[in-house]
C-alpha cells in the first residue's frame, strides 16, 4: 500500500499532514474553530451544549489522528488482530475520558475556563452511550480501554442502536420507562458510508456440482439488509494507540427492487421496506440474564455477527495469505452466546463462498474462536427454536446440524454406547418444538471457554458443562477473573484520590500497573495522608448528598453510614434483602427508647438500578424501596438515623458519582448465581467496604484484601441445593425477625400492601428460591457489626486503605493481558517512538 504512492505526491501529503492542538492555546483555537464554522455560531451564542460540542470536536480530531497511524502501523505490521464482539458497550460519557487518557484535561480545564466555562458543566452535558445493560456491557467497555491503553491490536464489533437503555423514571414510586434516543448529536462516531455488507434473510436453498464433482450449497433469495459501519475511535491511556470499535446500522438495501417499487407508485410499501429494515438495529433488548427467544432479537444476532465476519475476512483477503494461516492473524472473542452465530458463518463463507473442504474449515473456525460464559442462571442460556432459524437462516441450521453430527460421531467414538451422553450433550434439544442449545454450540466451535471468576469458572466446568469437561478434557476450560479499568473507575470517577495516591506512589504508573497501589500500605499509619483520605472521602459523600437532594428532594447527612446497593433489580441479586433488613432496621429504631436512639448509628440506605420492563417482580422491589423511603424519610421520630432513598437512572455517569462516595456497598446475591459482578471492584478500589456473600469475585476480593477488611456473610454456594430441595420436601420455617417485617408490610405501614405480597410470598410459599430467609439473620447481624465498625472511624479508615492498597490484580489490564496469552495469542504493538526522543521528552 505505502509504496503505491508516487514521491511527489507524497510529498505534498506530508508537507500537509495534520498536526494535533498543542497546549492551551492551540486547544482554545480549536475549540473557537469549531464554534464559529463546523457548528456556526460565535461567542454570543455559545451555550454549554455548543462548548461541550467543540470541545469534543476537538478532541474527537485528535483521536482520530492517532486513530489512522494506530491502524496503518496494525496493517503494515501485519500483526494478529482481537476481534471482541458484543452485542453490548456500556461506554458512558467519551470526553472526560479522551481528556484523561490523551493527558490534556488540565489545557482543556484553563483553556475552558479562560474561554467562560467550567469544565465539570461541560463534561455533564454530554448524553452517555447506553449501549449495554449491566456487567457484560460495562466488561466489554472495560476490556476496550485496557486493550488501547496495552497496545494491542483490537476492534470491538457491535451494534449501532438508535435507542439504548431505556431512561428510567420515578412515577409515584414506579418505574416508568423513558426511550433513550441519544444520537441527536454524537460527535464520537464516524459514519463509513463505503463500508457496507449486504445481509441476507429467509430464502432458499439449493445444491449444485461442480466440475470436480463436489457439491456447493447455494442460499438464494430472502430479504436483503444493507449494514453500513459506524466508527468510534477508543484511545488508550498515555500511548498514541487509538482502537476501533466498530457498530453496525442497518438500512435498506438500495436494490432495482426498491427502484422499481418507488416508480411504480408503491411509495408507501416502499418506505415499509426501509423502516422493516431500520428496525433491526433500532433498540436493545432491555433484559439482563434473561433470553426471550423473539425473531428481531435472531435478526439482531445475525446481522450484527454477519456484518463483523465479512469485515473481518475482506481484511484478511487482502493480506494475500493462505487460509490456513487465518487463526495466525485472527483472534474472535464471543462474549456470551449472543454471538455464537459467528461461528456457523465463518464455516459456511470457508465451504459455500470460498471453497475449503469442511475439516479443514472447521479447523480453522474453531482455532479462531474463544467463548466467556457469564452466568448459569437457566433462564439466561440462549436457546433458539429450530423452526424459527430454519426459516430465517436454512443454510445455518444445516450447517448447525452438520456441526452436531459430526460433534456427536467424535463423541460416541469415544464413549460407545452412552446414548444418554449423547443426547445430554447434543446441540439440538429434543424438545417441542426443537432447540439449538447456543452454548453447546459455542463449546463445540471454539478452542477455549472461560468463567469470569474462579468460583464461577468452577461452577461451570462441575455442573452446567461437566460433560463437555469429560469429552474434551479440563484444559478447554479455563478462568479469566473479571477486571475494571483504573483509568475511569479511579482517576476520572475519583481524581482527588487518585491524585493522593500518585503523591505517595511517586507517579501515576500505578494507572498502568495497578499492583503499585500496595505502596501506599506504608502510609497506612501516616496522619496526614489518612486525614487527606477522610476527607476526600466526605467530600465525595457531600457532593453524592447534593444529587440526592437534586434528584429525590431527600435531605441525607454525609456523616452518616452510606450504604448502597447499585445493579440491575434482579431477585438473584436481593435487593429485596436488603430492602427487607432496611424495615427490620426501621422497626428497631422505632422500638427503641430515646436513650438508645442516641447510640444508634445514622445510615442512608441507598438504592439504584433498573428493572427490565417486563420483571413484574422487580417492579415490585423498586416500589417497595420508593414506599419505604416515603414512609421513613418523613419520620421525624428517626430523623438522620435513617433515610432511604432510591436514585433513578442508574447508568455510567452517575456510577461515577455514587462508587466514590460509598462507605458499604452490598453485592448479596445468593450464593453461586453472580458468576462475577465487577461494582465490588470499584467500591473497594474507592476505599469503600463491602457487605457481601461468598459468590463471584467477592471471594477473590476478600483473598486479596483480607478477611478483616470485608463484611462476609451467608450460605455457601455448596449448600444451597440442599437448602433448595429443604424448602420444597422439608418443613419450610420463615427467620423470625424477617416475619415482623412480613407483619409491618401485611399491616400496612408502608401503603396497600396490595402490591408487596407477591415479595413476601415467593419466600413464604413458593420455596423462597434465593435463599432470603435462609440468610436473614446472618445479614441482620453482618450489618450490626457494620454499625459499630464504623463507629471505630481510626480503625474503618486503617480497612479501607488496607484494601485499596491490595487491589491491583483487578484492573481489566491484568485480565487483558491473561486473554492475549491463554486464550487470543496476541502481542503489544507500539508506537515506535520517534528516533532521539527519550522517554519523559
Ligand atoms: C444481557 C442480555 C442477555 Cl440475553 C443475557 C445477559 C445479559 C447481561 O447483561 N448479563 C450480564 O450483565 N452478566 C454479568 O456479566 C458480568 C461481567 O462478566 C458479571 O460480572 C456478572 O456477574 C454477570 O451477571
Amino acid at each position: 500500500v505505502e509504496a503505491s504512492i508516487p514521491e511527489p505526491q507524497r510529498a505534498a501529503w506530508t508537507k500537509h499532514q495534520i498536526k494535533p492542538f498543542t497546549g492551551q492555546d492551540g486547544f482554545e483555537n480549536e475549540v473557537v474553530r469549531h464554534v464559529e464554522t463546523t457548528l456556526a455560531r460565535s461567542m454570543f451564542n455559545c451555550d454549554e451544549s455548543a462548548a461541550y460540542a467543540a470541545t469534543s470536536l476537538a478532541f474527537r480530531d485528535r483521536l482520530i489522528l492517532e486513530w489512522n497511524k494506530t491502524q496503518q502501523r496494525q496493517t503494515f505490521a501485519d500483526s494478529k488482530r482481537v476481534y471482541y464482539l458484543s452485542l453490548e458497550f456500556l461506554m458512558g460519557r467519551a470526553l472526560d475520558n479522551a481528556m484523561l487518557n490523551i493527558g490534556q484535561k488540565d489545557v482543556a480545564k484553563s483553556g475552558l475556563s479562560e474561554l467562560g466555562f467550567r469544565i465539570e458543566d461541560i463534561i455533564d452535558q454530554e448524553h452517555d452511550a447506553a449501549l449495554g445493560n449491566g456487567g457484560l456491557g460495562r466488561l466489554a467497555a472495560c476490556f476496550l480501554d485496557s486493550l488501547a491503553s496495552l497496545n494491542y491490536p483490537a476492534w470491538g464489533y457491535g451494534l449501532r442502536y438508535r435507542y439504548g437503555i431505556f431512561k428510567q423514571e420515578i412515577i409515584d414510586g414506579y418505574q416508568v420507562e423513558v426511550p433513550d434516543y441519544w444520537l441527536d448529536f454524537n460527535p464520537w462516531e464516524f459514519p463509513r458510508h463505503d463500508v457496507t455488507v449486504d445481509i441476507q434473510f429467509y430464502g432458499n436453498v439449493t445444491k449444485s456440482q461442480d466440475d470436480s464433482g463436489k457439491t456447493r450449497a447455494h442460499w438464494e433469495g430472502g430479504d436483503h439488509v444493507t449494514a453500513i459501519a459506524y466508527d468510534v475511535p477508543i484511545p488508550g491511556y498515555d500511548t498514541p494507540s487509538t482502537n476501533n470499535l466498530r457498530l453496525w446500522s442497518s438500512k435498506a438495501a438500495s436494490g432495482e427492487f426498491d427502484f422499481q417499487k418507488f416508480n411504480s407508485g408503491e411509495y408507501e410499501s416502499s418506505v415499509a421496506d426501509q423502516q422493516r429494515a431500520e428496525t433491526i438495529s433500532a433498540v436493545l433488548y432491555p433484559n439482563d440474564n434473561l433470553e426471550r427467544g423473539k425473531e428481531l432479537r435472531l435478526k439482531q444476532q445475525y446481522f450484527w455477527v454477519a456484518a463483523s465476519l465479512h469485515d473481518i475476512v475482506r481484511r484478511f483477503k487482502k493480506s494475500k495469505r493462505p487460509w490456513s494461516e487465518f487463526p495466525d492473524q485472527v483472534a474472535i472473542q464471543l462474549n456470551d452466546t449472543h454471538p455464537t452465530l459467528a461461528i456457523v458463518e465463518l464455516q459456511r463463507i470457508f465451504i459455500d463462498i470460498e471453497g475449503l473442504a469442511w475439516d479443514e474449515a472447521w479447523n480453522i473456525v474453531t482455532q479462531t474462536f474463544g467463548y466467556t460464559n457469564h452466568t448459569v442462571l437457566p433462564e439466561a442460556l440462549e436457546k433458539w427454536s429450530v423452526p424459527l432459524i430454519q426459516n430465517l437462516l436454512p443454510r445455518h441450521l444445516q450447517i448447525i446440524y452438520d456441526i452436531n453430527l459430526f460433534f456427536l460421531q467424535s463423541v460416541e467414538k469415544e464413549h460407545p454406547g452412552d446414548r444418554e451422553l449423547l443426547g445430554r450433550v447434543s446441540i439440538i434439544e429434543e424438545s417441542q418444538p426443537k432447540m439449538v442449545r447456543m452454548a453447546y454450540l459455542a463449546i463445540v466451535g471454539s478452542h477455549k471457554v472461560n468463567g469470569v471468576a474462579e468460583l464461577h469458572s468452577d461452577l461451570i466446568k462441575t455442573t452446567i458443562f461437566k460433560d463437555f469437561v469429560e469429552i474434551y478434557g479440563p484444559d478447554k476450560f479455563t478462568n479469566v477473573t473479571n477486571g475494571i479499568t483504573p483509568r475511569r473507575w479511579l482517576h476520572q470517577a475519583n481524581p482527588r484520590l487518585s491524585e493522593l495516591i500518585a503523591s505517595k506512589t511517586g507517579s501515576y504508573n500505578f494507572l498502568k500497573d495497578l499492583t503499585e497501589l500496595n505502596k501506599i500500605e506504608l502510609y497506612v499509619n501516616d496522619a496526614d495522608f489518612r486525614k487527606e483520605w477522610q476527607e476526600i472521602k466526605y467530600a465525595n459523600k457531600v457532593r453524592l448528598a447534593k444529587h440526592i437532594k437534586n434528584s429525590t428532594g431527600v435531605t441525607v447527612n454525609p456523616a452518616a453510614l452510606f450504604d448502597v446497593q447499585v445493579k440491575r433489580i434482579h431477585e438473584y441479586k436481593r435487593q429485596q434483602l436488603n430492602i427487607f433488613g432496611t424495615i427490620h432496621r426501621y422497626l428497631t429504631l422505632k422500638a427503641m427508647s430515646p436513650e438508645e436512639r442516641k447510640k444508634a448509628q445514622p445510615r442512608v440506605t441507598i438504592f439504584g438500578g433498573k428493572a427490565a420492563p417486563g420483571y413484574w417482580m422487580a417492579k415490585q422491589i423498586i416500589h417497595l424501596v420508593n414506599n419505604v423511603g416515603a414512609v421513613v424519610n418523613k419520620d421525624e421520630e428517626i430523623g438522620d438515623l435513617l433515610k432511604v432513598v432510591f436514585l433513578e437512572d442508574y447508568n455510567v455517569s452517575k456510577a461515577e458519582i455514587i462508587t466514590p462516595a460509598s462507605d458499604i456497598s452490598e453485592h448479596i446475591s445468593t450464593a453461586g448465581t453472580e458468576a462475577s459482578g465487577t461494582s465490588n471492584m470499584k467500591f473497594v478500589l474507592n476505599g469503600g467496604l463491602i457487605v457481601g456473600t461468598c459468590d463471584g469475585a467477592n471471594i477473590e476480593i476478600t483473598r486479596e484484601i483480607g478477611e478483616d477488611n470485608i463484611f462476609l456473610f451467608g450460605n455457601l454456594a455448596e449448600d444451597v441445593e440442599d437448602l433448595r430441595h429443604a424448602h420444597t420436601y422439608g418443613s419450610h420455617s420463615i427467620d423470625p425477625d424477617l416475619n415482623k417485617v412480613f407483619k409491618a408490610i401485611e399491616d400496612g405501614v408502608f401503603g396497600q400492601p396490595h402490591d408487596f405480597l407477591a415479595l413476601i410470598s415467593a419466600v413464604r410459599d413458593h420455596g423462597d428460591y434465593y435463599l432470603v430467609s435462609d440468610d436473614f439473620h446472618s445479614y441482620i447481624e453482618t450489618h450490626t457489626v457494620i454499625d459499630e465498625a464504623y463507629k471505630n472511624q481510626e480503625q474503618w479508615l486503617t480497612k479501607a486503605i488496607t484494601a485499596v492498597s491490595r487491589m491491583g490484580f483487578f484492573s481489566s489490564d491484568r485480565c487483558i493481558n491473561e486473554y492475549a496469552e491463554e486464550i487470543w495469542n496476541i502481542e503489544p504493538l507500539k508506537a515506535d517512538k520517534p528516533e532521539g526522543v527519550k522517554d519523559g521528552e
